[in-house]
Order: structure tokens, then sequence, then C-alpha cells
């Protein structure tokens, strides 16, 4: 296994930053135990500490406003601002998903809507999942056959989340709820076959 050229995941990548954060956090802690067993009077130190608060200060505030600023480019939603080639329903319910091609009535009963949970969709055309929910707070959650998370929606009651997706791979996709709704959640699965 070679780390260096093999690219990672976004999941692998964040796992890394965050253990290079977590590393950070105890590197700080470490070196604070250390040198605050070394001497020095209180009258000093405090116009030091005063000294270096302010260079901090700015300096902090400098840098979150340059991260703001250059940051703010790479969020992914503007790119995903287009119409979709198709509308896909997904209604959540305990404990199942009903999915189907196209729009529903707005007055549409819900637990009467007969979707399906597996479903057949093109590749390369952008998707665009309306997600809600017939009674409680689910989570729409699509896997890869790797088994990696490739994007996920709140399914909310009395409000469709809308979410774009263009899968690029063919083969067969898992949809799994993401927020716990009861006791059989964990058997609330779907399919998405893609051709
Ligand atoms: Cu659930």
């Amino acid at each position: 296994m070679n780390l260096l050229i093999t690219p990672l995941s976004i999941q692998s990548t964040a796992a890394f930053v965050s253990l290079l954060g977590a590393m950070l956090v105890v590197g700080v802690v470490l070196f604070l135990v250390i040198t605050s067993s070394d001497y020095e009077d209180k009258a000093s130190a405090k116009a030091k500490v005063y000294r270096m608060r302010d260079k901090y200060f700015i300096g902090l505030a400098l840098t979150i406003l340059i991260v703001l600023i250059t940051s703010l480019g790479m969020l992914p939603y503007p790119k995903f601002q287009k119409t979709a080639d198709m509308d896909v329903t997904v209604v959540a319910m305990q404990w199942s998903w009903k999915m189907g091609q196209g729009t529903i009535p707005a007055d549409q009963d819900l637990v009467a809507y007969d979707g399906k949970n597996e479903i057949t969709l093109p590749a390369n055309k952008l998707i665009n999942f309306k997600v809600t929910s017939a009674d409680v707070n689910h989570n729409f959650a699509v896997y890869n056959s790797k088994g990696t998370l490739i994007t996920q929606t709140q399914a909310m009651p009395k409000y469709y989340n809308n979410l774009q997706y263009l899968f690029t791979e063919k083969g067969d996709y898992e949809v799994i709820c993401l927020e716990y709704c009861g006791l059989p959640h964990a058997y609330m699965v779907a399919k998405i076959h893609i051709e």
C-alpha cells in the first residue's frame, strides 16, 4: 500500500486532517505542561502575555479572514445550482423508502404514494432527488458498491430537500437511513441501480 501515490478519498482526507488537528492539540498541551514549571515573576509574565495577546489577536483575525475569503470560492453549491436532467421523488417513512421518477403534487398523500424501494436511473445524467418524509426525520444516504457514502440529505416531514447528484459510475448503490428513527431503523434500506 503506497499512501503517497494512492489518491485519498474525501473521508480519508477528513480523517487525516482531524488526526493532524488532534496531534496539534496534544502538542500544545504537552508544551504548556513542560513550560509551566519554569519560574517567572508575575508582573513580567503578565506584561509579556499582554504584548503577545495583541499580536495573536491580529494574526488570528487575519488568518480567519484570509481562509474565509479564499475558501468561499470552493463551496460546492453554485456548481450544482443548475437544471437537473431528471427529478426523482423520495419519500421516507418508518421504516422504508419509496422512490419514483418525476415530482408529485403538493397535496399528495405521502403514505399512499406508490413509490418503490428499488429504482433504476441513468448514468451521467444530473438527478435531482426531491427528498421528504411521511412521518419523522430520516436521512437519505447513498452508498456506492465499496460502502463509501457518496451523498446524503435529511428527509424531513412537510419539507422537500433537493439533492442533486451525477452518477458517473454504473452499478448498484444502496440507500441507508442515517437518522435514527426507531428500532427497525437499521433495516431501512433501498437500492438504486445506475445503467
Ligand atoms: Cu432511520
